[in-house]
């Protein structure tokens, strides 16, 4: 399987997050993106290419103009006001009952474009996040081109950012940017499989009045984990898009494959019966077991068999790198999935 690779993915390097109230090391680290490189590697998977570089125009095809310019000068903007500093988060979010205006000081502006303190600008966080990109649409492009499936090894991830909301360590929301790129360029519809452990709410969001693109989602119930505020089994979209989307919200602990598995075929019955031209499937292998900071028992050889169960779509599919953070793990679990589809 052809995956693409930029290593500018590793300048978004943020020190620290906010968990259980106190500041802990950075678990969607670069790290993640050795561990899975390597693993091809040892495996022998099949080439691995570095993309080729996208103007800003297909972000702009998903994302607001101010976004994309606020996350061009966030950086910067920081540093005048906090020399020292070597991380952005905000302190203070437009709640209920107040103005959605964009402040003019940056620390205003960081809380109106964050959902949460989990999306930290540093300094190489601009370059990274166009990399993850350049990335998901050199593999889309590979697809158009005829390639039967590919892998984006897209990091930072992508399915938290909606059209003008950082989030859940994602900035540009990779898969739906692939996903728009693939009908700007002649398909008719595209299915997205959203696999990680958290509901993609970002990209739920993006697609949720549209007919062209169905979103489906297997994911912990947000009564119980992040993201907390969106995926739910009635939100099964609006207008023009009601009917096409789907979640799935799975409970915590009690979930193992049997569970998971039962889901995954209505997921994928749905989308069948859609018959898509091109699947992207957001592939977050945090309902590992040992995942540290989710609830699934997803084991090793589970992974293989979910590679096999979306090969049975028979379409063509472009693999986009989402969460995970078992980090010894990681590799293996990613390879799992993309050995099993092509098995
Ligand atoms: N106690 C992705 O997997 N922290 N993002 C949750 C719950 C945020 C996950 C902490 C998790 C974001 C792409
Ligand atoms: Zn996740």
């Amino acid at each position: 399987m052809l995956t693409i690779y930029s290593e500018q993915q590793k300048l978004h390097n943020p020190a620290r997050e906010f968990l259980g109230g106190d500041l802990v090391p950075y678990l969607e680290s670069p790290k993640r993106l050795d561990y899975v490189l390597e693993a091809i590697q040892r495996n022998d998977l099949g080439r691995i290419e570095w993309p080729d570089s996208f103007s800003t125009e297909p972000i702009a095809r998903v994302h607001r103009p101010d976004y994309i310019q606020f996350l061009e000068t966030a950086w910067q903007r920081w540093h005048q006001t906090y020399p020292e500093a070597t991380q952005a988060s905000p302190y203070c979010f437009p709640h209920r009952g107040l103005r959605h205006v964009v402040p003019e000081t940056i620390e205003g502006a960081l809380g109106y474009y964050a959902m949460d303190l989990t999306a930290p600008v540093v300094e190489g966080t601009w370059k990274a996040i166009r990399a993850s990109v350049d990335c998901a649409l050199t593999a889309q492009k590979r697809i158009m081109d005829g390639e039967p499936v590919a892998f984006a090894l897209c990091r930072p991830p992508g399915h938290h950012a909606s059209k003008d909301v950082m989030a859940g360590y994602c900035f540009f929301n990779n898969a739906a940017i692939a996903t728009q790129a693939f009908l700007d360029q002649g398909a008719e519809k595209v299915a997205i499989l959203d696999v990680d452990y958290h509901h993609g709410h970002g990209t739920q969001s993006i697609f949720y009045s549209r007919s062209d693109v169905l979103y489906a989602s297997l994911h912990a119930d947000p009564r119980r984990d992040y993201p907390h505020y969106l995926g739910h089994e009635d939100e099964t979209g609006e207008g023009a898009g009601l009917g096409f989307n789907m979640n799935l919200p799975l409970p915590l602990q009690v979930t193992g494959w049997v569970e998971y598995r039962r889901a995954l075929e209505l997921a994928l019955g749905r989308i069948d019966e859609f018959r898509p031209d091109y699947l992207v499937v957001s592939l977050g292998l945090d309902t590992y077991e040992r995942d540290p900071i989710s609830f699934f028992n997803i084991t090793t050889p589970d992974f293989q068999e979910l590679g096999r169960c979306l090969a049975a779509l028979k379409k063509p599919t472009l693999f986009v790198f989402e969460g995970g953070y078992a980090l010894e793990a990681l590799g293996h679990n990613t390879v799992a999935v993309l050995e099993g589809f092509s098995a």
